[in-house]
């Protein structure tokens, strides 16, 4: 059969925590395949989804955001692994910038400087080549003026990203400016042969799924550094008319951790199980039973083999 040859390309979504990376691709993906929260370094991994439309079959790939070196030795490495691999099969690079944390970054007499922007960006990093984009995407303009999304644009364009020639303002909640950023990705690519079946979604597994929402939830409710040296695995997921049967650890890397999880009387342990159940029923459309198991998996972020032990595979 004659098909119409559609543009095909790997599609890498980086950039600092928190820009609404993972937002972003759930958007464009028209389904929730990677969790999101608040606090920075949410993503963990290289999560990846396919979007598949008349004109184009999109692989997105959502990459941890960049964080800050601390004493988690092998986790870090990991990560940076992570974000590197994703730049490395990619077509079309997209930096994803929070352009309210941008502005946020103005000094006293209300000027944004290089440097600023930098520290934000993590130089080091960018003076790999690996990691110039394509595009950049600034993320947020729900919550800012057009007059300060131009001086952003201004001082990326001719102090830092020189090369770039796309500028792409979105707001990835409200969905603004994405199918402008869909078209801009679309003139990248070549045309070509579909890489995935027509109604493919996601390389993402259900028992992934049900791990990463429960630590989604974990994350929400558990304040401070916690939810960084904490992890989540499913073991089991049993599915018998209509009800799902499902089992998930949470690792922590202490035994005070644990107490912490757990809460008073089992409160904290319960309302992340509830959270997570209420929202795999209403994505499942089916009944869920849902029983964690708080584990201590000692200082996992610190040993290669800690890192397996968690599920995370190198
Ligand atoms: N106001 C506003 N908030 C947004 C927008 N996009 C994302 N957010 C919020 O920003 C926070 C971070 O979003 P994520 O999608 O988890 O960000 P991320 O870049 O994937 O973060 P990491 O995985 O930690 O690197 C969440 O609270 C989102 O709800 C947006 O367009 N406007
Ligand atoms: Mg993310």
């Amino acid at each position: 059969m004659n098909q119409e040859k559609r543009k095909i390309g790997y599609i890498t979504l980086y950039g600092p925590a928190n820009a609404g990376k993972s937002t972003l691709a759930n958007k464009l993906l028209g389904k929730k395949v990677s969790i999101v929260s608040p606090k920075p370094q949410t993503t963990r991994r290289r999560i990846i989804g396919v979007r598949t439309t008349d004109s184009s079959q999109l692989v997105l790939i959502d990459a941890p955001g960049f964080f800050k070196k601390t004493d988690r030795g092998e986790f870090f490495k990991f990560l940076s692994q992570e974000i590197i691999q994703g730049l490395e099969s990619a077509d079309v690079k997209i930096l994803m910038l929070d352009v309210t944390k941008v502005l946020s970054l103005k000094t006293d007499d209300q000027e944004l400087t290089e440097e600023s922007i930098y520290n934000y960006l993590d130089k080091q990093t960018f003076l790999n080549t690996a990691y110039t984009p394509d595009i950049i995407v600034l993320n947020k303009i729900d919550n800012i003026n057009q007059r300060d999304l131009l001086s952003v644009i201004g001082i990326l364009s001719t102090k830092i990203f020189t090369s770039v020639t796309s500028y792409i303002p979105i707001s990835a909640k409200s969905g603004e400016g994405i199918q402008t950023l869909v078209k801009e990705i679309e003139d990248k690519l070549e045309f070509g042969e579909l890489l995935y079946p027509e109604d493919y979604i996601t390389e993402e597994s259900d028992l992934q799924f049900a791990a990463e929402l429960v630590r989604e939830k974990a994350f929400m409710l558990l304040s401070q550094e916690l939810p960084y040296s904490l992890a989540t695995n499913c073991i089991e997921w049993t599915e018998e008319k209509g009800l799902n049967k499902i089992m998930v650890d949470i690792l922590v890397e202490k035994d005070s951790h644990k107490g912490i999880v757990i809460g008073q009387g089992g409160s904290m342990l319960k309302k992340i199980g509830e959270q997570a159940r209420l929202e795999l029923e209403k994505i499942y459309g089916e009944k869920v039973f849902l029983k964690l198991f708080v584990k201590v998996e000692e200082n996992w972020t610190l040993t290669k083999q800690g890192i397996q032990k968690i599920g995370l595979s190198i």
